[in-house]
């Protein structure tokens, strides 16, 4: 079967009002063909969305209200004018102590509020150098893929924590390997369904490896960390899509 290309900005802590003219230029440069997304802080969302280009969160909490200071939840981000989140982002997982479950909790409710969960997942430098990458991966995606998820709103990134902001890509091989592993696990898990699941590569894309990256099988599209803040060069891989 093949998959629409999905292109997806991850902007983390990026982005004050003039971001706007970077929405304004995707939208006017967007390739036909694969399906585009930023994910902007929460502090933009509201001014992003309905600009032609679609938006999403980086994060949401598991509850849809409640008194937890200083959290959003995936029903805030969705009237916000969102249409996904990415949940289980590794510099999350390492920097708020998130767990494959809490991950788990935040793809249920991005489900909830009727949003794609972006569920990101990826094993760092000294388990690829102990030859866990594999175990890793799959154990991750046992834990942080709901029971309940829909095939309709999942899409999955593999994102190796060692290639997040360090200019390092794993080699074709290693790539293509992880998402092969990743594409048996959704079809054991969804069954035919699974076709229509996305899975992402993410970590130091760029538009100079983007055509050899998306050229892998199983590479749905890219989940792109600072190539994603100019126009340029996040259409430059977009056009490679
Ligand atoms: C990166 O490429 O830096 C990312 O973390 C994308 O999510």
């Amino acid at each position: 079967m093949s998959r629409r290309a999905f292109i997806v900005g991850n902007w983390k802590m990026n982005g004050l009002g003039p971001a706007g003219a970077e929405i304004d230029a995707i939208s006017a440069g967007a390739p036909d063909g694969p399906e585009l997304l930023i994910c902007a802080p929460a502090t933009l969302i509201h001014r992003l969305s309905r600009r032609g280009v679609a938006i999403g969160g980086q994060d949401c909490h598991p509850k849809s209200s409640g008194a937890h200071t200083g959290d959003i939840s995936a029903e805030m981000l969705a009237d916000a004018g969102a249409t996904a989140v990415i949940v289980g982002h590794s510099e999350r997982r390492a920097d708020h102590g998130e767990t494959d479950e809490t991950v788990a909790a935040k793809a249920q409710a991005a489900r909830r509020a009727g949003l794609t969960a972006i569920i990101c997942v990826g094993e760092t430098e000294v388990e690829r150098d102990s030859g866990a990458a594999l175990d890793v991966v799959a154990r991750q995606l046992d834990g942080s893929v709901p029971a309940d998820a829909s095939a309709a709103n999942t899409v999955i990134a593999y994102e190796p924590v060692w290639a997040i902001g360090t200019g390092r890509t794993p080699n074709a091989a290693q790539i293509g390997e992880v998402h092969g592993v990743i594409r048996d696990w959704l079809k054991a898990r969804f069954g035919a369904e699974s076709d229509t699941i996305r899975i992402l590569y993410g970590g130091s894309m760029k538009p100079a490896n983007a055509a050899e990256i998306l050229a892998i099988a199983d590479v749905d599209g890219g989940l792109i960390g600072g190539a994603s803040l100019k126009a340029s060069d996040f259409l430059g891989i977009a056009a490679q899509a």
